[in-house]
């Protein structure tokens, strides 16, 4: 098996500081989140980022003082901004962080970005929208700014439009997919394999438990194959009752279980970093 390579998603758009003050919203915070979560093994960092009072925003500015942040605490880090950002914002709004250029690490465009392949409800009367020309158009800018997609799926259908992009060229392989879990299709071990099986042959996975589903789905990553995003983005909780005091400590859980399955995992796979 590879490597397990973990994700902290560290922040969100829509977690608050209400529902655990840990949440970051400064860029010191945000910083300081991201380096809590790579010192305990987390080797991609799956950004958003927000104003001081927390509200989200795809700002280019406040991508770029959020990376070059992360960048003195974590130098190999692999940073993948957020394109779907907030429910509402505009496709425009949402490819900004995909512009970003890091000089000091050699990078014009960030190594990767999220590309969500479907529309689905986000709870209440949220909807997350990504039609398919959003999503043909983001696929395209991402080939040319040369950034790695991680094609978020938040049910099977998902998996098949991406298929479905790679045949139009628009995604090119070979795919990786993070397979959200809990918040349209359920997060379940039956679901994750159905998931898993209905993945090309070649793409490589990761899976994000929503909520209490976090850690166990994590566990099922370990033993399939996949890979692992934890992070307050997706659950806010180390136990039952328990807030998480930071996303460092929901890092170190996914690593102690890893170890204590005999899966080896990955601190910092850039190239030449291993
Ligand atoms: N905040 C959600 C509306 C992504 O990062 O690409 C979208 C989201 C997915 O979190
Ligand atoms: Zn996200």
């Amino acid at each position: 098996m590879d490597k397990l390579i973990i994700t902290a998603a560290i922040c969100g758009a829509e977690v608050t500081k209400d529902q655990n003050p840990n949440v970051p919203y400064t860029i010191q915070e945000i910083a300081m989140e991201a380096e809590s979560a790579y010192q305990a093994g987390a080797s991609i960092i799956h950004l958003h980022v927000r104003e001081d009072d927390g509200t989200p925003t795809q700002s280019r500015e406040r991508f770029k003082t959020a990376i070059d942040a992360i960048r003195k605490r974590c130098p190999d880090v692999i940073i993948q901004p957020s394109t779907g950002g907030a429910v509402g914002m505009t496709d425009l709004e949402r490819l900004q962080p995909t512009e970003v250029a890091e000089p000091s690490v050699g990078l014009d465009h960030p190594e990767m970005a999220t590309l969500d392949c479907g529309t689905c409800n986000f709870g209440g009367d949220e909807v997350f929208v990504n039609s398919d020309k959003t999503i043909e158009a983001f696929g395209r800018i991402m080939i040319q700014r040369n950034v790695k997609p991680e094609i978020e799926v938040f049910d099977k259908g998902m998996i098949d439009t991406a298929i479905k992009m790679f045949s139009k060229g628009v995604i090119l392989s070979p795919m990786h997919f993070d397979l959200v879990m809990g918040v349209q299709i359920n997060a379940t071990a039956r679901d994750l394999a159905f998931m898993v099986h209905s993945l090309p042959s070649g793409a490589t996975w990761s899976v994000a438990g929503i909520g209490r589903h976090q850690i166990p789905m994590a566990a099922l990553a370990i033993v399939m194959g996949g890979h692992a995003r934890v992070g307050f983005e997706d659950n806010l909780y180390i136990a039952k009752g328990t807030l998480a005091a930071s996303n460092g400590e929901l890092v170190s859980k996914v690593i102690r279980i890893a170890n204590e399955l005999g899966r080896p995992w990955l601190l910092q796979p850039r190239p030449g970093k291993s």
